[in-house]
């Protein structure tokens, strides 16, 4: 038996006046809770393998659009909860919220700003677009589209089917930390500039000869077409290359787009079975397009186009392309950044 094996004293062992006493001067004892807060090894995690079918939800949200105008709604969602945590709490994980939410025809969702960092990932419909800081967004499928924190963010749509998209935020983090609060703001005037265009190729940016642009996000608009693009190329140039995945990244820096959240996508080639190692953030999978396998700890799930599943930290996670004639694509968003920014980041392999 190893130390950290050793039962330690219980609650119950001590005598109730002296636990009546530590309750009045609200003192805990810390051995009873030792354990429950520093497991042996691996973390307790309330984050359990779940899965969402959007053929399933669909017909919900839908639903809401009768049931609740967008006035009534200002945002008008429905939150894919993890069981584990309790719906009620509203997180797919620890650090992650994940939201459906539809906007029809003509609809206006007001500008606000907030804390929170949050993405979209467009799943259906065209004609919507999100102002983020002045700058209009189209919205097209599979587009990820940041607002950051502390941006103005509004959407509107003038389309004539309805939008769906994704929204993925750092919420329950910034909610624990007692920092989570919004603004409501005036409806934004269009400012010139597309950071889609200004930055539309990696490799070459835009030189600031008259000084820098300033903006701490210069790119807010990732085209699925050209996200897509990268990883055709990717895995037509590497041919052995097992991981054909792109790391959404602010094209400035370099550094992860979001600070608490990591955005990627990922090409599963025809057929292939692609092991995912055991690392410590938790993670989301969403398929754009294809058909895909998940399996994260005794779990098991098949993804069709716009599904969506969580898997907690420490556990290794197998992709499988089911198509055998095809690849897949997949949009991950994960806690990477704010486990290596906090130290406690961990790939076990
Ligand atoms: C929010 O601002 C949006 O702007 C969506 O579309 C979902 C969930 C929680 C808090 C703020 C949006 C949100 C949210």
């Amino acid at each position: 038996m190893t130390d950290s094996d050793q039962p330690l004293g219980r609650l119950e062992d001590l005598p109730q006046d002296y636990r009546d006493e530590l309750t009045k001067q609200n003192l805990v004892p810390l051995w009873p809770s030792l354990r429950g807060v520093l497991p042996p090894k691996v973390p307790t995690r309330q984050t359990k393998p779940t899965f969402w079918s959007y053929q399933s939800l669909k017909p919900l949200l839908l639903q809401a659009g009768e049931l609740t105008p967008i006035e009534k709604a200002e945002r008008r969602v429905l939150v894919l909860a993890n069981p584990g945590h309790g719906l009620e709490k509203m997180q797919a994980s620890a650090a992650i919220y994940l939201g459906m939410q539809l906007l029809l025809p003509g609809e206006w969702a007001p500008s606000h700003r907030h804390t929170p960092n949050a993405v979209r990932m467009v799943v259906e419909g065209e004609g919507a677009w999100t102002t983020v800081d002045g700058e209009k967004c189209p919205m097209s499928r599979g587009d990820l589209i940041l607002t950051p924190t502390g941006l103005w963010h509004e959407h509107g749509h003038d389309g004539d089917q309805p939008v769906v998209w994704l929204d993925v935020l750092d919420l329950p983090l910034v909610y624990y930390m007692e920092a989570s609060y919004h603004i409501n703001g005036e409806r934004q005037t269009q400012v010139p500039g597309r950071g889609d265009r200004a930055y539309a190729r990696g490799g070459v940016v835009p030189t600031p000869v008259f000084g820098r642009s300033g903006k701490r996000y210069p790119m807010l608009r990732y085209p699925w077409v050209d996200a897509r693009a990268a990883l055709e190329a990717l895995a037509e140039d590497q041919p052995d290359l097992d991981a054909v995945q792109i790391t959404y990244v602010n094209p400035e820096t370099g550094d992860d787009a979001e600070n608490i959240l990591g955005f990627y996508a990922l090409m599963l080639r025809p057929g292939q079975t692609l092991r995912l190692p055991a690392r410590s953030p938790a993670q989301v999978f969403h398929l754009i397009e294809g058909g895909v396998e998940v399996q994260v700890f005794g779990s098991s799930f098949t993804l069709a186009e716009a599904d969506t599943c969580c898997a907690p930290g420490y556990e290794a996670v197998t992709l499988s392309n089911r198509l055998p004639d095809r690849p897949s694509f997949i949009f991950i968003a994960d806690e990477s950044p704010l486990h290596r920014k906090l130290g406690v980041y961990e790939n076990r392999g």
